[in-house]
């Protein structure tokens, strides 16, 4: 039976937003396997319940249940070993990669995508988004992109500043060849991508043109992916 991941989606069904669900979607093509993908919305919470999660992505695998992004890279290259490895062995580098995409650079692309986020969403998930989200940056969603043009988007390129310095020397996060490391912020350049137009990364930049390769992996896995 093919792996299914439940993912979260806007109002369009096919547009699927979530870093954490994209990082998943690259580790699935990297080692190869068929997934049947599921779309699923903020408050779809019972859709997930099975999984005692609120949040996605949630992998189902031969009757096997998997939470959280990074138990299920794990969880792939356990039981998938004899395919390409996504985290190779004990990843403490990979852990902080992880770590800090989500911790200081996802609230960098926040600040700038957050309000296009909620204009993709049905309408029941726009009210609990703007509602969750509000409470949790104490304003509101215009004001918390209000100067997306100028901080804003300096903060996020200054914060991938060691991106930058290890793009100058090798081609992939993960070296000679890509592996989970370049997945993590794939994933989460994919996020704004798949909900916003703006331009995250200035075009003479060396992430910008990893970027450009990244799209292409997997016969185009996220430069064909639906987008608002
Ligand atoms: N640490 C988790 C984070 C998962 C997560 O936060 N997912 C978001 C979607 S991007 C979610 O499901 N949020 C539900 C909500 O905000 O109610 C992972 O790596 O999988």
């Amino acid at each position: 039976m093919a792996i299914t991941l439940y993912e979260l989606a806007g109002a369009d069904p096919a547009i699927r937003f979530s870093p954490y669900c994209w990082r998943i979607r690259l580790a699935l093509a990297h080692k190869g396997l068929a997934v049947k993908g599921v779309a699923w919305r903020f408050t779809e919470k019972s859709k997930i319940a099975f999984a005692k999660t609120e949040r996605v992505p949630v992998l189902v695998d031969a009757g096997k249940t998997i939470v959280d992004s990074w138990r299920i890279a794990e969880y792939l290259d356990e039981t998938y070993d004899l395919h390409p490895p996504l985290l190779g062995g004990t990843p403490a580098h990979l852990r902080f990669l992880n770590a800090w995409t989500d911790g200081v650079v996802h609230p960098a692309i926040a600040r700038i995508v957050l309000k296009d986020i909620h204009d993709v969403l049905a309408p029941d998930d726009q009210a609990y988004f703007r509602e969750t989200r509000e409470r949790a940056f104490g304003m509101t969603l215009e004001q918390v992109v209000a100067d997306r043009d100028t901080t804003g988007v300096a903060a996020l390129r200054a914060a991938l500043a060691p991106i930058r310095t290890v793009l100058r020397a090798q081609p992939w996060l993960g070296g000679e060849a890509h592996d989970y490391a370049d997945y993590i912020l794939l994933g989460s350049l994919q996020w704004a991508r798949s909900v916003s137009r703006f331009p995250l990364l200035a075009e003479d930049d060396p992430i910008a043109e990893w970027h450009a390769r990244g799209l292409q992996l997997f016969d185009g896995l996220l430069a064909h992916a639906r987008r608002a």
